[in-house]
């Protein structure tokens, strides 16, 4: 085969372009590809959603490469363990009941599951808006990150979704562009973001759960944002409540 430089330039182009219409329209568009936002795009995909996940990075994968202070190990509780198994993702137990996992097979594991149960992920894309229809959120507003970097002026385009989930981390960006933009409306006890609280493992992961949950109309949070929005603590490196609260979010919209 005498291989083309330019026909290998136009399947790229056509590739893309194929897809990026093709997710135009859908039921879920998650904003964030960390563990959270993975787990609940593998779930909906697994339930027969059209689900798209916006990474603003070149990786997918969010805090969880670097473990802990860059130990790439990451720690999970029990109740967690049961989607570890679903992704065949190896454990090792230790004696005080905790799952230690390896960081990057655990990031590579679940992000190639999603991807092969259906979950489409555009990385590189940076979430700069909403579109709010009568009171609820119908869709996104994407622009390149390297645009936004360059800080080029360059007009967004937009996706439409039945729902959005802000798995966006410790900056919940979906929730503060909500707030921004038409003010302290959100489902919380004075309707702006309520701020993550200090350090504590084991609060920050129960909350996490509790927190999970939708935070505007059409608008759900998962993962590390839950908690921003609605005012927990942080839960340092353990990641059991990320991949869990990526699975609640998926039964709550499912
Ligand atoms: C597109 C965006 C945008 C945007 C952000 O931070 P993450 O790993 O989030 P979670 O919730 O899945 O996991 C949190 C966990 O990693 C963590 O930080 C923990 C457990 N911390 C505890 C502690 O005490 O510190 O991933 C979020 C992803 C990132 O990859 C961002 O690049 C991406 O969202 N993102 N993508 N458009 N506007 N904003």
């Amino acid at each position: 085969m005498k291989l083309d430089d330019v026909t290998i330039s136009k399947m790229i182009v056509e590739g893309f372009t194929k897809d990026f219409l093709d997710y135009m329209e859908c039921d879920v568009a998650i904003v964030g590809g960390g563990p959270a936002g993975m787990t609940a795009g593998y779930y909906l995909a697994k339930k027969g959603k059209k689900v798209v996940l916006f990474e603003r990075k070149l990786s997918i994968g969010g805090g969880m490469w670097g473990g802990g202070m860059m130990f790439n190990k990451c720690v999970f509780q029990d109740a967690a363990k049961g989607i570890l198994d679903e992704f065949s993702i190896r454990t090792t137990k230790s004696s005080d009941g905790y799952y230690v996992t390896d960081s990057i097979e655990t990031v590579s594991t679940i992000c190639s599951k999603a991807v092969q149960k259906g979950l489409k992920i555009f990385n590189l894309i940076s979430v700069e808006d909403v579109m709010i229809r009568k009171e609820n959120i119908t869709g996104l507003v994407l622009n390149w990150t390297s645009v936004m970097l360059a800080g080029l002026h360059v007009d967004p385009l937009t996706i439409r979704s039945k729902c959005v989930i802000d798995a966006t981390g410790h900056a919940a960006e979906v929730a503060k562009i909500v707030v921004r933009k038409i003010g302290k409306k959100l489902n919380t006890t004075t309707g702006d973001i309520l701020g993550e609280k200090p350090m504590w493992a084991d609060i920050g992961e129960k909350s996490i759960l509790k927190n999970t949950k939708k935070c505007y109309p059409g608008l759900y949070v998962c993962g590390m944002a839950s908690n921003a929005v609605f005012g927990a603590p942080r839960m340092g490196p353990i990641f059991g409540g990320m991949l869990i609260s990526g699975k609640k979010v998926s039964e709550m919209i499912s």
